[in-house]
């Protein structure tokens, strides 16, 4: 069997350290937990306060390009130093964004320094290899050093190590201290495996999801990367030690494909992770292959906001000596730099047909929220049967109206998600409507809009009742682009796709709106929508 990341062992409880600690709230950090440093044979390794200089020269020697800030502080009041990198660095531009981050567990040193070497990488690269100047220039990179800075200063206090793993956050009610921070995210929150509910356990996943300061900072900080509805980080790499593995989500269940992923993604993961991998030399796995957990950082950057998110477990022992850093470090250089490369559209990794379907201006598979506005205008009628982004659920009248499965992953926008009563108790009556964020177009000619659909209706239907597909431009106008009918005859559900040139409104910002009416006579009708895209010419 391989080497597993973890041993299962019992943290000690808090004991002495508590008056430690208050004096610390009371005092600072760096004063009263004293000038922690690494034993002799580690001192290459950076501690807190050398990762918080390292940053900070960076930034002095690259102004134009690096920038550090906090992400907030830990439990015991220390921040958690972050760096952004890219051109115009003060500016938030839109340019794709990728988020590599280090130390959520305190006793897994390497990943710092992978942090912070990534970080030396693209800043001294700047100036003299094209290939990262072409990356700064045109992404937008985000470095978490030290996500446990408390944990991380506490495993060698003393100038020895504590094999500390956890934070450094007393558990009310108990005498024990410490949460995993790679438990305590809320995604799956609470789920089995080696993931912990015993606060004595390493792996303690914490009293809530995000009870820990330090969760909370990389989740508002992630939060702050929504923008117009879409999240602009597209990769992530969170730096793990040890075992030398390359792993992709999810690592709360077995399932390769569940619910909660796409097809496709799951296919661009693994590809993208197997390509990372034969660069750096791990095993690429899916994360549960190794064992399962839950509320992992990984899991939540791709459950909530689809980021194709990986963790790199470095190292093949537990604890390298500083010998180990450089090779360490710098094995992982052309992955990081190729994974930077392919956040302008991950997807295209699967080939020519894909990046021209999913890699233009917009692409929606409609598994989380992006942005989308119901009834923008206020003026929809509809009783029942309002879109929603749902997992629809089957019905039937005189055959199958509402389909249960939808093209990619399990949701898309449905009129009246639930089965209801009856074909008749759910379906639409009335008008709903639904709108896109904002889409800035190319100026190449060839872009379509392209979505998947069901209309399905009763004998009863009439023209009136349809499903439009309008292009809103930025001052407002509303032109229909694509007309989908119902008739007076018994239509089943049927998953089809349609596609229209959007070239009349090249190089400008348009939303995509869709209206369904059930109108004149009150008719059996359901619409499905889902896999919403522009996509490119060439
Ligand atoms: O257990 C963890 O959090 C990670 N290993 S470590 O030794 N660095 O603690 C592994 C997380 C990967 N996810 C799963 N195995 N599900
Ligand atoms: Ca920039
Ligand atoms: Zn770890
Ligand atoms: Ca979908």
């Amino acid at each position: 069997m391989r080497h597993m990341p973890i041993i299962p062992r019992l943290a000690s409880p808090r004991g002495a350290a508590t008056a430690l600690v208050l004096a610390a709230l009371l005092i600072g950090p760096s004063t009263a937990l004293g000038a922690d440093e690494f034993p002799a044979g580690f001192s290459g390794y950076h501690t807190y306060a050398e990762v918080a200089s390292a940053a900070k020269a960076v930034e002095t020697a690259h102004p134009a390009i690096a920038k550090r800030f906090s992400l907030g502080k830990s439990y015991q009041g220390r921040e958690i130093w972050a760096m952004k990198i890219s051109d115009n660095v003060g500016t938030d531009e839109a340019e794709p964004e990728i988020l590599y981050e280090g130390g959520h567990h305190a006793d897994e040193h390497m990943g710092v320094e992978l942090a912070l070497r990534v970080m030396r990488w693209l800043t001294d690269g700047y100036g003299t290899t094209t290939r990262i100047r072409n990356i700064v220039n045109t992404r937008e990179i985000w470095i978490i050093f030290l996500a446990n800075p408390d944990g991380a200063e506490h495993d060698i206090s003393g100038g020895k190590f504590h094999h500390w793993r956890k934070n450094r956050q007393p558990t009310p009610g108990t005498p024990y201290t410490g949460t995993d921070l790679n438990r305590n995210y809320g995604y799956r929150w609470g789920g089995g495996g080696r993931t912990s509910s015993n606060p004595q356990a390493i792996t303690y996943r914490g009293t809530n999801a995000f009870s820990t300061p330090e969760a909370r900072a990389v989740r508002d900080f992630l939060a702050s990367r929504v923008i117009g509805g879409r999240q602009q980080i597209r990769v992530a790499v969170s730096f793990h030690e040890s075992g030398r593995l390359v792993m992709w989500p999810y690592g709360y269940t077995y399932t390769d494909i569940p619910i909660d992923m796409t097809r496709a993604d799951h296919l661009a993961l693994k590809a993208i992770g197997k390509k990372m991998a034969a660069s750096n030399g791990y095993r690429p796995i899916q994360a549960s292959s190794l064992y399962i957990t839950s509320g992992t950082t990984r899991d939540f950057l791709y459950g909530m906001y689809r980021i194709y998110s990986y963790t790199f477990e470095l190292s093949v022992t537990d604890y390298p000596d500083d010998s180990r850093i450089a090779s360490e470090t710098s094995r992982n250089k052309e992955a990081v730099l190729y994974l930077a490369e392919r956040a302008w559209c991950p997807l295209s990794v699967l080939g020519e047909q894909v990046r021209l379907a999913r890699c233009g201006a917009f692409d929606d598979d409609l598994e989380v929220f992006r942005g989308w506005t119901y009834d923008p205008d206020g003026t929809d009628t509809a009783t029942t049967g309002k879109f929603s982004r749902a997992n629809p659920a089957a019905t039937s009248s005189s055959g199958p109206k509402q389909l249960t499965d939808v093209p990619s992953g399990s949701r898309g926008f449905v009129t009246g998600g639930g089965a209801g009563s009856s074909a008749n108790a759910n379906d639409l009556d009335g008008r709903t409507s639904v709108r896109s964020p904002a889409i800035r177009l190319s100026t190449a000619p060839g872009q379509r809009l392209f979505f998947r659909y069901v209309l399905a209706h009763g004998a009863n239907s009439t023209s009136a009742d349809r499903l439009v597909a309008s292009i809103e431009s930025s001052n407002g106008t509303r032109t229909p682009l694509i007309t989908l009918t119902g008739k007076p005859a018994d239509v089943d559900g049927v998953w089809r796709s349609v596609a229209a040139s959007v070239d009349a409104w090249a190089g400008q910002t348009i939303r995509i709106h869709f209206a369904a009416v059930d109108a004149g006579s009150n008719s059996l009708v359901e619409v499905e929508i889902d896999d919403v895209r522009i996509t490119r010419g060439s």
